[in-house]
């Protein structure tokens, strides 16, 4: 059976196709109108309680969280080709910089955008300056997360900032904009912006 995604272009699970052209495995859409709030109906709801995008179905399998998805399939696809295995010494830095992007850097821009007043030292992100100083760090004087090795973190880290930096919510620093020159080189990138472009199409969307 196919794996089924519960999607719509403009969601983040317009990423999470990213990581399936990645992991190269077979997919169906659910498409759903998060414009009509289809996502709150029971088909969704039942296996996501959040009733969000995107959700991934694989067989018995429900997973949700973007992040989450791309790390269950490449775990589960591409073991050694997009996630290190357990005992590679860069599995921790494969973890780190995936963990990063929906726990320090979605909630960091949120706190700017919104203008949350927080202490620094009890908020989980810190605080902008020092988000972008981290995920710059990350990736600088390398090619991606893990040194010359593509992973999916990559997809996790480098999408979100990808995204952040479209929507004009982070800043496009040299650095991050050489290594969105590299992610956005990459077949399966391509592969999948054409599809959310053809989906948007379909839909009538711009
Ligand atoms: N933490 C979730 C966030 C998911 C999320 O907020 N999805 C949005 C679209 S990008 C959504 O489904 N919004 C519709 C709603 O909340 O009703 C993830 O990373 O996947």
């Amino acid at each position: 059976m196919a794996i089924s995604l519960y999607y719509h272009p403009y969601s983040r699970a317009a990423g999470t196709l990213w990581a399936l052209e990645e992991a190269g495995v077979a997919y169906e859409f659910r498409l759903t109108d998060i414009m009509k709030g289809e996502q709150k109906g029971e088909s969704l709801v039942s296996r996501n309680p959040m009733g969000k995008l995107p959700t991934l179905v694989d067989g018995d399998m429900v997973v949700s969280e973007s992040a989450a998805i791309a790390l269950y399939l490449a775990d589960r696809y591409a073991p050694g080709r997009l996630a290190p295995a357990l005992d590679d010494p860069r599995r921790g830095t494969y973890l780190r910089w995936s963990f990063f992007a929906p726990s320090v850097i979605e909630p960091a821009v949120m706190a700017k955008g919104e203008g949350w007043t927080v202490k620094e030292v009890s908020a989980g992100w810190g605080t902008y300056a020092s988000m972008i100083t981290a995920a710059e760090s990350a990736i600088a004087g390398r090619q991606f997360v893990l040194g010359d090795d593509f992973s999916m973190a990559d997809v996790v880290f480098g999408g979100t900032l990808r995204f952040m930096i479209d929507f004009k919510q982070i800043e496009p620093s040299p650095i991050f904009s050489e290594y969105i020159e590299r992610l956005n080189a990459r077949p399966a990138s391509q592969r999948a912006e054409a599809r959310n472009l053809e989906m948007r199409q379909k839909l009538g969307l711009k």
